[in-house]
């Protein structure tokens, strides 16, 4: 179903008149209304009055995270606080949390974005849906919350944890979808089969799953598991949490919408665009989000964009699977690895389980890369010859990708750690900042 059929499937000229018509009113707006942008502009030298065509945007400086730490906690918005209708945050690394900032028309786009990607999933209004992101300052929850609802499904604010009371509520409340991050459904699968439940006697039909990098590989594993249609939903606190772009039932990529959040796709190195079809760094604008305006955010994930029709019918621009984020690839003695490429190679493998653990550490100069995988079938740890043929499988198919030797370790099922919302599976215990 498609929510909103006249601006999910605009023309495309359209849709580029009409971001232009929103950035330039956004850009003038924001110069006009937020301090922080005022004084950003003109530091730069740039007018907001000299947005004349869309590629005008490149004359504009960037948004960073940077920014919305050092004016914590109100310092980009457009409004006293008092006119906003909520606050969200999200935990960085350290210090304080990013704060995010809704009016009650910012709260009605981002209801919409997300009603909009639920239905694409197939979401309609005979769903229950439990929501397994934690509730709180996390966006979610929340987004997610009100968007299926806005589809008039009914919703289980189930929060994350707990896994046991997850599984049997959702047996027993007749659960049709679930929302979760993709590793905590992952694990709700296994848990199912631990407690010798049959997914048979169960009413799942979808997944929406966000909020953290899955492969192709993964949502297998979970559809093998859970026999869902498992649809991969992607966005961000700092534009507005989930809602900026989500996989239709053709699965060929994260339709963005375009009419709320202008793309672009640069070098993170030249910062120049990168043509589509590439992979590079997403730079995203708000376009009717006024109680905070986030101009050019540089997100720091790596994704690539297609612009060819979708058979859905949807004209947007898609964005591929995140390749990971620009600050979390690792580079293991001069080669660039992604977490994602070392995930592609275990979940492909049928001898292993959906959960692993990524360590490097550096010895006498030397990076070192382990990886620590569960063996599908706990049984296997008994036979050591089985074990040390996997082992070596294991490691000449990561060298294959990676052109990279990889100390490779097995581990039981379920004795690696299980995370309810995103999940840490990469440790670098290198101190390259020492
Ligand atoms: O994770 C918002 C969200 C909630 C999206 C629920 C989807 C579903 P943050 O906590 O601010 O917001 O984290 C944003 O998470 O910059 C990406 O690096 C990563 N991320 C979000 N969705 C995906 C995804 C929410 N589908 C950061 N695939 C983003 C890969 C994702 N990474």
């Amino acid at each position: 179903m498609i929510y909103n059929k006249k601006e999910e499937t605009m023309p495309r000229e359209e849709m580029r008149k009409l971001q232009l018509e929103r950035f330039q009113k956004m850009v003038k707006f924001a110069y006009e209304k937020v301090p922080f942008y005022k004084k950003k502009y003109d530091d730069a030298g740039f007018d907001p009055n000299s947005i004349k065509t869309l590629n005008d945007i490149k004359k504009i400086p960037f948004t960073v995270k940077a920014d919305l730490r050092d004016n914590y906690p109100y310092g980009l918005l457009s409004v006293p606080p008092s006119k906003l209708m909520r606050i969200h945050a999200s935990s960085g690394t350290s210090g304080k949390p990013t704060v995010v900032c809704y009016t009650k028309d910012d709260m009605r786009v981002w209801t919409e974005c997300c009603a909009r990607l639920a239905a694409s999933a197939g979401v309609n209004k005979n769903d229950i849906v439990q929501v397994s992101f934690g509730y709180g300052l996390f966006t979610g929850a929340l987004g997610m919350h009100q968007g299926c609802e806005k589809l008039g499904a009914s919703i289980i604010p189930a929060s994350s944890g707990n896994t046991e009371r997850q599984i049997m509520l959702m047996k027993d409340l007749q659960t049709t979808v679930l929302v979760s991050t993709p590793s905590y459904a992952l694990y709700i699968g296994e848990m199912l089969e631990k407690l010798g439940y049959d997914i048979k006697d169960f009413k799942l039909r979808i997944g929406l799953f966000g909020s953290e990098s899955s492969t192709p590989e993964m949502h297998n594993e979970i559809k093998k598991k859970l026999h869902i249609f498992t649809n991969d939903n992607y966005g961000l606190s700092e534009l507005i949490g989930p809602g900026v772009s989500g996989e239709c039932t053709e699965k060929c990529g994260m339709h963005i919408n375009e009419d709320h959040f202008y793309p672009e796709l640069l070098d993170s190195d030249t910062l120049e665009d990168v043509p589509i079809g590439s992979y590079g760094e997403l730079v995203l604008t708000t376009l009717t989000k006024f109680g905070m305006p986030i101009i050019r955010y540089r997100t720091k994930d790596i994704t690539k964009l297609d612009d060819t029709p979708c058979k859905c019918g949807r004209t947007s621009v898609r964005m591929s699977k995140l390749k990971g984020r620009s600050d979390d690839m690792l580079i293991i003695r001069g080669v660039n690895v992604f977490p994602s490429q070392i995930e592609s190679v275990l979940l492909k493998m049928a001898e292993v389980g959906g959960q692993y653990e990524i360590i490097v550490t550096r010895e006498n100069y030397m990076d070192k890369l382990e990886v620590i995988v569960e063996v599908a079938d706990g049984s296997l740890l008994t036979d050591l010859h089985k074990l040390n043929s996997l082992r070596d499988k294991i490691k000449h198919n990561l060298k294959t990708i990676l052109q990279l030797d990889v100390n490779v370790k097995l581990a039981e099922p379920l004795s690696l750690k299980r995370y309810e919302g995103k999940s840490k599976r990469v440790f670098d215990n290198r101190n390259l900042n020492n």
